[in-house]
């Protein structure tokens, strides 16, 4: 029998980009993800003496269903690690034809976006940007401000997050510093 669920509502504080509601939260700190940045010295010499906060994502309970709409809003805290941005860890789909849909809200930020053969892109967005990623494209965002990048993040509650292909060849480029600005560089240990 069709399960109905009552209709509910949530509330993200604009200020601070936090999510009131029964939810998840999930937090990275550098040593979760510390391969994926291009500077192993500058990660090893950041860790020795604290292990600071990347990211949080806020994410609502819904089941992880054909139907369902999952939603979540991400801060990415300002920072570097060496010359490049903090951002997130990234991810395909495993339901790759699914897409996602990513609505800015505070701070500045790259939304950087691959194929499964090596075609990369990126969009700028602030707040009011609504992206679109559609099928079958990795997403990683990075904050390239100095204030939290924080986004709204809406996509089928069935897709599932594939982090290992990302873990394994990482994404075509990075956002680094040069001259106070974010740049695009090649990544050069990126593998697909
Ligand atoms: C957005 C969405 C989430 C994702 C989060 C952090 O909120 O895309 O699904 O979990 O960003 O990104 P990641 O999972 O790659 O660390
Ligand atoms: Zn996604």
């Amino acid at each position: 029998m069709t399960e109905i669920m009552m209709p509910w509502s949530a509330h993200i504080n604009l200020d601070n980009g936090l999510l009131w509601h029964p939810r998840r939260i999930i937090t990275r700190h550098l040593s979760d993800m510390a391969d994926m940045y291009r500077d192993p010295d500058a990660v090893k010499a950041e860790l020795e003496s604290r292990d600071p906060l990347v990211y949080r994502v806020d994410e609502i309970e819904v089941p992880q269903e054909v139907g369902h709409l999952l939603y979540s809003v991400t801060v990415i805290y300002p920072g570097k690690v060496g010359d490049e941005f903090y951002m997130t860890k990234g991810h395909f789909h495993v339901r790759e034809e699914c897409a996602e849909v990513y609505v800015g809200l505070q701070g500045r930020g790259y939304l950087l976006m691959q194929t499964r053969d090596g075609w990369c892109t990126h969009l700028e967005m602030q707040r009011g940007t609504v992206a679109y990623v559609p099928p079958y494209w990795a997403h990683r965002t990075i904050n390239i401000g100095h204030e939290p990048f924080v986004f709204y993040a809406i996509y089928p509650a069935q897709a599932g997050h594939d982090y290992r292909s990302i873990e394994e060849t990482g994404f075509g480029m990075r956002v680094v510093e040069r001259n106070g600005q974010p740049v695009l560089i090649p990544n050069e240990q990126h593998g697909g």
